[in-house]
């Protein structure tokens, strides 16, 4: 069972990539599409040998190329010691093993690879087990193809009958019967983590959730802001799993700021599924905090991909405030950078790495969570150290004045404080 879905050994694999150009799309798009394809096939621990295209109509239903492509980039991949091919669009079960018969190694695509690398990634008991119901999800229409390995291993080509179809049954089985078990485990989990955000609540802190590209810097930009210290680094999907640390903005309010996973365009549907509990972060946000790498030549098309997602997840209408980092790698191309503040006016340009912007990020942040505080008038008498002292805690205090016997405020507090200062407020 477990060698199912055991993650591949892709460390040393060396890797060939196949992307269609299609005829009605630009060939940009391809090589850009392709160009990803080949760092996440790194961030797995493949090594690209070379890559092919071919231009073409509509994708072949048998083999997604043309069978003379797919000889032909065959050929190329014996030449080389190919031991595994990955084609940049999900392929149907029956491309898969049409492909695999051509190829004669180990034929992935885009989906299967992202699930890889999440299931090389995943930390925590939910993101493990999110990513384990991905792919046995995956793996359930294609489970034919598995039993065919397994029935010619055991060499019994010639009776495909009643002994393999029952083989099959038994896996199917199994594997449901595990969907199910993980399924009630996640809902378990889940109700926990329910619990906690019920918590979080109670402290009725803003939650703010930084979103964005795999790669933009979301977890570089938490540590900055926080003092977290999430593993950033230059690969792909470097964070699963999600960290909520409390930010303390200089208008003195608190806010619970989250990282978490990073989106990517063609994101496998099951993942988004699989992942949806954790992403409920971000649909209980009252702010995203949108992050985008400015630097990267495909930065508009990022910002649409993260869109979709977002939609897919039901946190479209959310309020957002981008946040245009990397600008330290722009190079002096204040063009690019202006274009874009353009086209989003309330957006902050950063670098979370350098620290760049971030006193202005932090401004705009206050403003965008100002809504929910109100701004009241207070009398305190002097003898109420401790409620003045509270005042200056969890209030924003923008004016003081002392007369006689009692001290005048003119102060923001969150709503859910108003309780307490109730008995001080003039009006
Ligand atoms: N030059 C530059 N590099 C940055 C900046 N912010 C982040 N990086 C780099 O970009 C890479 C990715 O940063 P992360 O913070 O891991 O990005 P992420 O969005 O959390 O990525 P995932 O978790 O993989 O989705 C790292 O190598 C960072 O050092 C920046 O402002 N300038
Ligand atoms: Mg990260």
């Amino acid at each position: 069972m477990k060698a199912l879905i055991q993650t591949r050994d892709t460390r040393t694999a060396r890797v060939f990539l196949v992307g269609l150009e299609l005829k009605s799309g630009d060939s940009s798009a391809t090589r850009e599409s392709l160009a990803e394809l080949a760092e996440l096939a790194e961030t797995a621990g493949g090594q690209v040998i070379g890559e092919g295209t071919q231009k073409t109509e509509t994708p072949n239903a048998a083999t997604y190329i043309g069978k003379g492509k797919a000889a032909e980039f065959a050929a190329f991949c014996k030449a080389n010691d190919v031991d595994t091919v990955i084609f940049d669009d999900d392929l149907s079960p029956a491309q898969t093993r049409n492909l695999e018969k051509i190829f004669n190694v180990k034929t992935l695509d885009r989906t299967s690879l992202i699930l890889d690398i999440f299931a090389q990634r995943a930390r925590t008991r939910e993101g493990k087990l999110q990513i384990e119901l991905a792919q046995l999800e995956y793996l359930l229409p294609r489970l034919t193809r598995l039993w065919s390995h397994l029935s010619r291993q055991r060499g019994s080509t010639g009776s495909i009958g009643g002994e393999g179809e029952s083989q099959l049954e038994t896996d199917r089985r199994k594997i449901q019967e595990r969907i199910e078990k993980i399924t009630g485990d996640l809902d378990a989990v889940r109700r926990q983590r329910k619990t906690q955000r019920r918590g979080r609540q109670r402290s009725q802190w803003p939650l703010a959730s930084i979103v964005g590209y795999t790669n933009a810097g979301k977890s570089t930009l938490l540590n900055k802001l926080t003092g977290a210290d999430v593993l950033a680094k230059d690969i792909l999907f470097a964070t699963l799993d999600p960290t909520t640390r409390r930010l303390r903005l200089p208008t003195n309010q608190n806010v619970l700021l989250t990282d978490t996973v990073g989106f990517i365009r063609k994101l496998p549907h099951g993942l988004v599924e699989a992942f949806k509990a954790t992403l409920e972060e971000v649909v209980q946000a009252d702010l995203l905090l949108h992050v985008v790498d400015i630097s990267h030549p495909q930065a508009e098309e990022q910002i649409q991909a993260v869109n979709d997602v977002l939609a897919e997840i039901g946190a479209a209408e959310k309020p957002v405030l981008m946040v245009f980092n990397k600008i330290d790698q722009l190079n002096g191309n204040k063009e690019t950078l202006g274009r874009y503040m353009e086209k989003h006016p309330h957006a902050v340009a950063v670098s979370a790495v350098k620290g760049t912007g971030i006193p202005a990020l932090l401004s705009e942040l206050s403003t965008q969570l100002r809504p929910t505080r109100e701004f009241v008038e207070l009398k305190i008498p002097h003898e109420e150290a401790a409620v003045i002292a509270r005042l200056h805690k969890v209030g924003q205090v923008v004016e003081r004045r002392y007369t006689g016997r009692t001290a005048k405020f003119k102060a923001r507090i969150p709503p859910h404080h108003h309780a307490e200062f109730a008995a001080f407020i003039v009006e």
